[in-house]
């Protein structure tokens, strides 16, 4: 599992991000669950600050990861993760509980925590601003229950399930982006495990993955 331009599975990243999102742009969700499931997978970046018109009709929103398996294209890295987890039953089990457990994480990571922990990202830029005060306590009190709920949730498991599987890819990469803003408070034992999840080799690889895209765009950049 690496970066191979032959691989049939295409990730679409972006070639430069400034500093502060350097680790943290989503390509990771679907370079993290390749790494896990052993998929090899090739790059297209794209420029993030002139993304190309034809990109729109493959993303509708222009963002990043979208994904190309031979003639199939997918977008929204949630379904991304759904689609790659199909193909390994490690990430995603066949059937049963743990398969319905897995899904209902997934989106839950997507749909119930992610939105408001984004919320707080933004709030993070205009946190000198006077609509940013007011709005920044009742927001962290907020996002600081759902977080208990979801440490309740997780109890003493190590993953969401039980086991690994493509709901931690998607929560684990939530909840680091919310601990990156600085401005939550979260229970230790989320920390836990989000420390445990990017313990995983696979973390590493595709995060320096990520990272190395970055580093060969400007080099290439240098050079011209
Ligand atoms: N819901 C989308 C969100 C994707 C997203 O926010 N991507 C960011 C990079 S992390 C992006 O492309 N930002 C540029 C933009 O929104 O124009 C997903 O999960 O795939």
């Amino acid at each position: 599992m690496s970066v191979l331009p032959t691989a049939p599975i295409e990730i679409t990243a972006f070639d430069w991000v400034p500093d502060f999102a350097r680790g943290f742009v989503r390509d990771l969700r679907p370079r993290w669950a390749c790494e896990e499931a052993g998929l090899d997978y090739r790059e297209r970046l794209i420029p993030v600050l002139e993304r190309p018109g034809w990109y729109y009709s493959e993303q509708p929103f222009g963002q990043v990861p979208a994904l190309k398996d031979g003639d199939l294209r997918l977008f929204e890295s949630g379904a991304i993760l759904l689609y790659l987890g199909e193909k390994d039953d490690r990430l995603l089990p066949k059937a049963g509980q743990t398969r319905a457990d897995t899904v209902c994480w997934l989106f839950a990571a997507l749909s119930s925590i992610e939105p408001y922990t984004l919320e707080v990202l933004l709030l993070k830029f205009s946190i000198e601003e006077e609509w940013a005060k007011l709005r920044r306590p009742s927001l962290a009190a907020f996002v600081e229950s759902r977080l208990e709920r979801l440490a309740d949730a997780l109890g003493g498991k190590d993953y969401l399930t039980g086991r690994f599987s493509v709901a931690d890819i998607a929560m684990a990469t939530v909840l680091r982006e919310a601990q990156h803003t600085g401005l939550l408070s979260m229970p230790s034992s989320l920390c836990d495990y989000v420390e445990r999840c990017l313990a995983r080799p696979a973390f590493t690889r595709a995060l320096a993955a990520q990272l190395a895209a970055f580093g060969r765009t400007e080099k290439e950049r240098g050079k011209s």
